[in-house]
């Protein structure tokens, strides 16, 4: 085999799916084998997040370009792993680490080194002819994630009068994961004309789920069960619902309490919150709860997780931002019981699936997550394969850029053909 050696890597400041700027790179090795790799943006950020450089030069798309993290790329990165096996994507990742040196990688940027990363090793992947799902999870990888599909946006991803931020349907009582999308393609078929006909907005948030006019979580919840019954499917036992409170958007640090400033309810205490939680986890078929406390509310999550731990999947993404301490801490606290990882969160793709195995070896559940400014790029569904996460939230069966997603892992299952396993059957 020729060398896998980098030759050469460019930066280029391209649009994400709100029209935002964003770093693409794209990483040549010797041998002639090149790919690009785009990262994605957050709008409900953890506060501990690797740092998006932006320039904050008001003249160019009102601050928002990435022309210094490109220019990063060009100048510092690209020189400095000329001449390393892009193979060795440990050593890759270390160095970018290291040529950062910051612990959040707020020099060079992590929109810079992730675009780098990820680029290295969809370049390594093509130089010895295997789909990106085999070269980065081996030959276990053949299991197909249970889709948590957005169906309704609220909070910060649209200007529904809702302060809870994802509402997402989990079809896991299907044989194959094409089976499980199809399922949630028709529901969400069923939930327009629902809305329609209450004459309510079928207009699309960020991530492709509806935004209509509704206030309170329970009123989603009665019309996502209509729709899904709709469809022809059971609620409870093929077809569940996830939500996604992104809490630490609520949660007002000087007086400790969850304000609702979208649909104006009143503030409640984290004990009232987590009561709430649970009526709607006994009316409903809620199996996942994400970001139910705020990220520097520890003690909320040890009460939701104390109180809801046991029956419902609670997952930690503003709370751990797949960041290794952070997840230790959590661990050794005994909050939630699953982790979001986001590769944008941490930077690079080593530090995001250590991130991922140290979780599954504490017992963690792992969902791999999309980001509310998403791009083209359809590699999270190969990640999610390659981890054998179980789990991918990438927002609605709508907007391509959420869509691509799913339409690769309908390609790897194809590709896996009869070792393809979907991992909402394990549990059937
Ligand atoms: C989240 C994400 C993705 P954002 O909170 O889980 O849905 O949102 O990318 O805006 O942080
Ligand atoms: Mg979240």
């Amino acid at each position: 085999m020729k060398s896998t050696r980098i030759a050469e890597i460019k930066g280029r400041e391209l649009l994400d799916s709100r029209g935002h700027p964003t770093v693409e790179a794209e990483v040549v090795l010797e041998c002639g084998a090149r790919a690009c790799a785009l990262v994605p943006s957050g709008a409900s950020r953890g506060e501990e997040e690797a740092w998006e450089l932006r320039d904050g030069d008001k003249t160019r798309f009102r601050g928002l370009g990435v022309s210094r993290a490109v220019h990063h790329i060009r100048s510092i990165l690209a020189p400095a792993l000329q001449g390393q096996d892009a193979l060795d994507q440990l050593e890759v990742d270390r160095k970018l680490c290291a040529l950062d040196g910051t612990p959040n990688k707020s020099k060079l940027g992590a929109n810079a080194l992730l675009a780098v990363s990820l680029a290295c090793a969809k370049a390594a992947a093509q130089a010895v002819g295997l789909p990106l799902y085999r070269y980065v999870g081996g030959s276990q990888a053949r299991i197909l994630p249970v889709p948590f599909a957005n169906l309704v946006n609220g909070g910060v991803h649209s200007e529904a009068p809702l302060d809870f931020q994802e509402f997402m349907i989990v079809p896991r009582g299907f044989p194959t994961f094409s089976e499980a999308l199809r399922s949630g393609v028709e529901i969400v078929y069923a939930l327009r004309e629902v809305l329609q006909e209450r004459h309510l907005s079928v207009g699309i948030g960020d991530e492709g789920g509806f935004a209509p006019e509704l206030h309170h979580a329970e009123e989603v919840l009665e019309l996502m069960t209509l729709a899904v019954k709709r469809a022809g499917y059971a609620p409870g036992r093929e077809i569940f619902f996830a939500i996604d409170v992104a809490a630490s958007q609520l949660y007002e640090k000087e007086t400790g309490l969850y304000t609702f400033p979208k649909s104006g309810a009143r503030s409640l205490s984290i004990r009232e919150l987590v009561g709430y939680y649970q009526t709607l986890a006994q009316r409903f078929p809620l199996v996942s709860l994400e970001d139910g406390a705020a990220e520097e509310d520890w003690e909320g999550w040890k009460l939701l997780t104390e109180t809801l731990g046991k029956t419902l999947q609670l997952v930690g993404d503003d709370l751990f931002v797949t960041q290794v301490a952070r997840l230790q801490k959590g661990v050794s606290l005994g909050v939630a019981n699953a982790i979001l990882i986001k590769l944008n969160q941490v930077g690079t793709l080593s530090e995001a699936i250590a991130t991922a195995t140290l979780a599954q070896q504490h017992g963690y559940r792992v969902m791999l997550s999309h980001r509310s400014g998403e791009t083209e790029d359809p590699s999270l569904a190969d990640f999610a394969v390659a981890i054998g996460a179980g789990q991918i939230k990438t927002g609605s069966f709508c907007r391509s850029e959420r869509v691509a997603k799913y339409n690769q892992l309908l390609r790897i299952e194809e590709a896996l053909g009869p070792n393809a396993v979907y991992a909402g059957a394990l549990s059937l």
